[in-house]
């Protein structure tokens, strides 16, 4: 009878529906005029290019909820197990393209914009970037959702909804200043507020133990709430309906918050401490290696999982009765040991509120969770004792417990060894009393993966040798790849033209394996002269963008060498910049002859320091005054250009990326767990200049030492010749340093290119008897430089060089983030694929 009834309701609103949205152009115009007129509410006579993309985003969002309901009520109705990605950063860049590629209406939406007056590309451009991240981290957890969807897994994303993102770089007179990113200033068409969906998140408070059917329980009772709102990221996928959800929380304060100050009249008061809690998920820690255990950075961690986990388990006990069965359905992942508090949430959730018993609780946790690290760092995230206890008092509890009853397994395991137990403990004693974040993950996770095969090892030899020793099972190597949709389709459609088309197929966008068949056309002339071009083109995009930003006018004939990612010491921006030097003063001592046989560059250097990193800083400004010094030598011109790109991000390297020639990955090996910047290039069809670092070295197996550009000391070799270079410390004794490293050293130190007092403990890191050249740019430069020499030879010979471009897009398909996700989903998650039906 109710069934019926149901029924004959649902048939009559799908009839007022009139069935789903249309993709073709005169049913895209309408919904984008109609967004016009009644969601921006412009006059449809007249608006402009910002105002057609919030009616487009509006009218392409209205597509992605369709798709997006279809597939979860799809997943309600199989119940296959889901996996929920737990990670406290996203970088999901601009939507707008990514969205209209996947759903396949790009063609469409081009030809409505068009006639309607507007440009697709002039439109999509005034999107803002979404920079809910740092670095590679998240923008690896953005590419994984976009595989996640496009392979139909039942999976969840989980994160935080920050107001303010990662900060914007301005440059000023060569200093890098930080501007907050308020990025919802102009509202945010890609996030569906659900004000129904909230959950209050509990800090501070006491513990007390109170009987319960005559047994001794714990009891949390908090002293402050603050209310977590969900806000809905679609996620389509391409090449199916399967549409996911990335839920990012707010912080709002919540409705019971300090009933007590009302009613005692302190009005003023308690709106004011109202406020504050919305500053829990404010504003993106900008930092990308350190940890520093500060109050807010917790309650940000705390407030995620809480509210992440209470939704988890709401749809867990909405369509199962029994915990028994939250690992076959239930999938937890750890990206990173940001959200390893969840780990304590979950055995507080099944032992304090549900009374499941303590050892049938952690027997399910054991099984649920799986870890990802991402950092060579040995020294990783701790949070002091002190904070846990005042902030979350029943989880410190929680976790002691969990120490304890680890420890006493590990006694009859390896007996009494206390030195060992203390490495393994999950508690670190001293000084400053800590959790180990990252010993919690690995004793509680089923699988610790590293992010390739080399940072893999490094994990089972160094970083948690001791761990490794007891379950050598549970380490595995999940290499990193990126979204070929990303990082060709939507960035570089030139490419994915020629791609398609000497394929004769688009199957690689969702089978990057296919990319390989490139190899047939390695000798093809008319292939070659194709894809020169398609990079000309995109030379110009990014020459014009130079000029734009930093009126430095560059050579299309120059071969544009790209170094962009986050400064650090370890990523060797100084050797590029000291690389630069030492061309300018090879250029400078040239006769005109020898001059005329030069390769002519561009040196691009892009990326955000830490705002608390003076000597990333430093790196920035060296990189502006040796390229004022170098740009305005009229003896030099176009043979050599130094430009830095000012506030990288997600939608620079979509235009920097396609238009580079070289790119440089530089670590000192052995400190890049894995690199994703290089996979972007790659598939490019740019060549890479890099160390045998983190994930270069599988791409080295995969396209052949003769297809890049490899120097420097391997990662056995990095111990030893630091070893070398200290025992060369003899007082008095000057250390052994390569002429033309030290004459270098010397015009930064001497003030050649200004400000040497600034310049000073920059130089010294590089320096014997102070920063001891840690990173051992010393002893890699000669090996770096015949890297260069060799590129500039390679670069000579057009033909040869695009062949090793093709070879490298061709060799890509083993980088795509689609591997990956398998990879996890059969061997890590268990999980399957679940495509709702179109
Ligand atoms: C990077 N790590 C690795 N960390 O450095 C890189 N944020 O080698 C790897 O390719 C990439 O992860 C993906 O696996 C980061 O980006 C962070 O951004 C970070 C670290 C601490 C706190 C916050």
């Amino acid at each position: 009878e109710g069934l019926g009834e149901h029924r004959a309701k649902a048939e009559r609103m799908f009839s007022l529906m009139d069935g789903f949205l249309k993709n073709d152009p005169i049913s895209l115009q309408k919904d984008i005029l109609h967004h016009v007129e009644y969601t921006v509410a412009r006059s449809r006579f007249s608006f402009d290019d910002f105002e057609a993309y919030q009616a487009l985003a509006h009218t392409v969002r209205d597509r992605l909820i369709e798709r997006w309901h279809d597939t979860h009520i799809y997943f309600k109705r199989t119940k296959p197990k889901r996996l929920y990605f737990l990670s406290l950063e996203f970088l999901m860049g601009r939507s707008l393209s990514n969205s209209v590629i996947n759903l396949g209406i790009e063609d469409q939406c081009a030809e409505a914009l068009n006639q309607l007056g507007f440009e697709f590309e002039v439109v999509a451009e005034q999107e803002g970037d979404a920079a809910l991240g740092n670095g590679g981290l998240a923008r690896l957890s953005a590419c994984q959702m976009d595989s996640l969807a496009t392979l139909d897994y039942p999976a969840w994303g989980y994160g935080l909804r920050y107001e303010y993102g990662l900060f914007r770089q301005i440059i000023v007179d060569g200093f890098q200043h930080e501007k907050p990113d308020y990025w919802l200033n102009f509202g945010n068409p890609w996030e569906i507020e659900r004000i129904h969906v909230t959950y209050e998140v509990k800090f501070y408070g006491t513990v007390e133990e109170v009987e319960m059917n005559g047994e001794k329980q714990k009891v949390w009772i908090p002293g402050e709430t603050v209310e977590a709102v969900a806000y809905d990221n679609p996620i389509p996928g391409y090449g199916t309906r399967n549409t996911i959800n990335l839920r990012l929380w707010a912080a709002k304060p919540s409705s019971k918050f300090d009933l007590e100050a009302y009613n005692t009249g302190d009005y003023i008061n308690s709106v004011v401490n109202r406020q504050n809690a919305e500053t829990i998920s404010n504003v993106l820690y900008p930092d990308d290696r350190s940890h520093q255990g500060k109050e807010l950075r917790l309650k940000q961690q705390y407030f995620f999982v809480s509210a992440s986990l209470q939704d988890i388990m709401r749809r867990f006990k909405e369509e199962h009765t029994n915990f028994d069965e939250l690992p076959e359905k239930v999938a937890l992942h750890l990206n990173d040991t940001h959200p390893s508090l969840s780990i304590a949430e979950v055995m507080r959730m099944l032992v304090d509120e549900e009374h499941l018993g303590w050892h049938k609780a952690w027997d399910i946790v054991c099984k649920i969770f799986s870890f990802t690290t991402h950092t060579m760092v040995t020294d990783g995230e701790k949070i002091p004792v002190e904070l846990l206890e005042n902030l979350l008092p029943r989880h410190l509890e929680i976790l002691y417990e969990i120490n304890f009853n680890f420890l006493e397994e590990m006694k009859k395991r390896i007996g009494l060894d206390y030195s060992r137990l203390a490495l393994l403990s999950i508690v670190e004693e001293g000084a400053m009393k800590s959790i180990r974040m990252a010993n919690l993950a690995i004793v509680c996770s089923h699988t610790v993966n590293g992010v390739s095969k080399l940072h893999l090892e490094k994990l089972k030899t160094k970083t948690f040798k001791d761990f490794y020793g007891l379950y050598p099972e549970k380490f595995q190597c999940k290499t990193n790849g990126v979204s070929q949709r990303r990082w060709i389709v939507v960035s570089n459609p030139g490419l994915r033209d020629l791609i398609s088309k000497w394929l004769g197929t688009e199957a690689w966008i969702r089978d990057a394996d296919l990319l390989s068949g490139l190899r047939d056309h390695l000798d093809n002339a008319d292939f070659h002269l194709e894809w020169k071009m398609v990079k000309k083109v995109n030379k110009m995009r990014l020459a014009e963008y130079i000029e734009a930003m930093s009126g430095v006018k560059v050579s299309l004939d120059a071969m544009f060498d790209v170094q962009v990612k986050r400064i650090h010491e370890y990523k060797r921006q100084l050797l590029n910049i000291f690389g630069i030097i030492h061309r300018y003063n090879c250029l400078k001592n040239m006769d005109k002859d020898s001059r005329r046989k030069v390769v002519p560059r561009v040196c691009i250097i892009g990326g955000k320091a830490a705002p608390g990193y003076e000597i990333a800083k430093k790196i920035i400004k060296l990189c502006h005054a040796v390229a004022e010094k170098i740009n305005n030598d009229t003896d030099i011109g176009d043979l050599l250009k130094v430009v830095f790109i000012p506030d990288y991000n997600v939608s620079v390297a979509e235009l920097v990326i396609p238009g580079a020639d070289l790119s440089q990955h530089l670590s000192t090996a052995g400190n890049e767990a894995s690199g994703t910047g290089n996979m972007k290039f790659l598939m490019n069809g740019c060549l890479l200049l890099a160390t045998a670092d983190g994930s270069t070295v599988e791409i080295i197996e995969e396209i052949g030492e003769d297809n890049l550009f490899v120097f420097g000391a391997k990662v056995h070799e990095v111990e030893k010749r630091r070893q070398k270079r200290l025992s060369n410390l003899a007082p008095l004794q000057p250390a052994k340093v390569p002429l033309h490293f030290a004459r270098v050293l010397r015009m930064v130190r001497d003030g050649y290119f200004g400000h040497n007092d600034y310049f000073k403990s920059l130089c010294e890191t590089v320096e014997f008897g102070f920063g001891n050249d840690y990173y051992l740019l010393t002893s890699d430069f000669g090996s770096y430089l015949e890297a260069q020499a060799a590129a500039d030879k390679a670069f000579v010979n057009q033909d040869k060089w695009t062949r090793m471009s093709i070879l490298s897009v061709a060799g890509s398909g083993r980088f795509s983030s689609d591997r990956t996700i398998q990879d996890y989903a059969e061997s890590t998650w268990k999980i399957s694929p679940c495509r709702c039906p179109l």
